[in-house]
């Protein structure tokens, strides 16, 4: 069966231009810094996001982990939000990987008030671990791809800077935010230490995410992306296909933001299932199946069926992700499936 899949948008497939684009790459040893390719793409994302360095990293997860490992040592803590795909999907790696200790905030769609932040930080004394380390997700995941708002990192940006505490952004969808909002990704930038950005998901590139920040901080990541087991060889191929993504890619992103608020509002209608509207602000849409009364896996097994694909979020609700492989006409599709299930 031809499905409608909807479980993510790191489920896109290389497109052919972007396969031909990989396939003419110029490439060499990137251990040796020597990839003509990966190194363009490093300068132009440095330049991109108005920052010294850019380091090429197999996937989102060790972007933000190689982060975490460069800003802490072995018993430091980092804040990160509740919902955090650091906290949540990326299997307890701070702690195994950087020693750290995590402090989860619960946030309101994902966005921690300063407050919040403030009251987390421990007090300098020698019986408390030391913060380290804030860490903020845009847009955030497990909110429906709901985007953090400016004023709320500026002011947590201040007290960063005042508790002399580092800032991390694990912007694996900071495109999508940045699309939608109209902030452009140097502004977004300029209130953290680093940041991990994806080419794997919204941009449709099959492999690679990248990490940015100072040239200091940038010397230091390539040491444990090797450590991690992250050093690339001809990684030019997929080098090729990211710089292909960001002249192709990112502009045709608002075509899944309304993808993403037709889907929710045409959902919203059916008694059965509930959409906080408030959230969908990008990409995704997380819909509650608990009015329903249908448990989660029964809803994931109908629509499979029906031929569609979604994720498990929370107890109750599952998710969609609008991307480039799915056109309106498939999501319409998919609308129609939804209606014929919760009538
Ligand atoms: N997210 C995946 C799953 O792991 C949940 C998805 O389908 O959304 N940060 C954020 C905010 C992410 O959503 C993801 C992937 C990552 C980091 C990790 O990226 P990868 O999968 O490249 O390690």
């Amino acid at each position: 069966m031809q499905y409608i899949d909807l479980r993510s948008d790191t489920v896109t497939k290389p497109s052919t231009a972007m396969r031909e684009a990989m396939m003419k790459a110029e490439v060499g040893d990137d251990v040796y810094a020597e990839d003509p390719t990966v190194n363009r793409l490093q300068n132009l994302i440095a330049e991109m996001f108005g920052k010294e360095a850019s380091l090429f990293v197999p996937s989102g997860t060790m972007g933000n982990e190689v982060c975490i490992k460069v800003h802490t040592q072995p018993g430091d803590e980092i804040i990160v939000e509740q919902d955090s795909h650091i906290f949540i999907y990326e299997t307890a790696a701070p702690s195994l990987l950087a020693g750290v200790q995590v402090m989860p905030i619960p946030g309101r769609s994902g966005n921690m008030t300063v407050e919040q932040v403030k009251n987390a930080i421990r007090p300098k004394e020698y019986y408390l671990p030391p913060t380290k380390l804030i860490c903020i997700e845009n847009t955030h995941g497990r909110s429906a791809g709901s985007i953090i708002p400016l004023d709320e990192i500026k002011r947590i940006r201040n007290l960063s800077l005042n508790e002399n505490i580092k800032m991390h952004l694990d912007g694996a969808r900071l495109w999508n935010a940045s699309v939608a909002s109209g902030i452009s990704l140097k502004e977004y930038a300029l209130y953290f230490d680093s940041l991990s950005v994806c080419f794997s998901k919204g941009l449709g590139a099959p492999v690679g995410s990248i990490i940015i920040g100072s040239e200091e901080f940038i010397q230091r990541a390539r040491v444990y992306r090797k450590i991690f087991g992250g050093g690339m060889r001809q990684a030019g191929i997929l080098a090729a296909a990211a710089l292909y993504a960001l002249d192709n890619n990112i502009d045709r992103l608002e075509e899944d933001h309304n993808k993403a608020y037709y889907f929710a509002t045409e959902l919203n209608q059916l008694k059965q299932i509930g959409i906080n509207l408030n959230e969908i602000q990008t990409n995704m849409v997380i819909a509650d199946v608990g009015p329903s009364k249908k448990n989660q896996q029964e809803v994931l097994n109908l629509l499979k069926i029906n031929g569609v694909l979604l994720t498990p979020e929370r107890s109750t609700s599952i998710r969609a992700v609008m991307h480039l492989d799915v056109s309106m006409d498939q999501v319409k599709d998919a609308v129609k499936v939804f209606k014929s299930l919760f009538k």
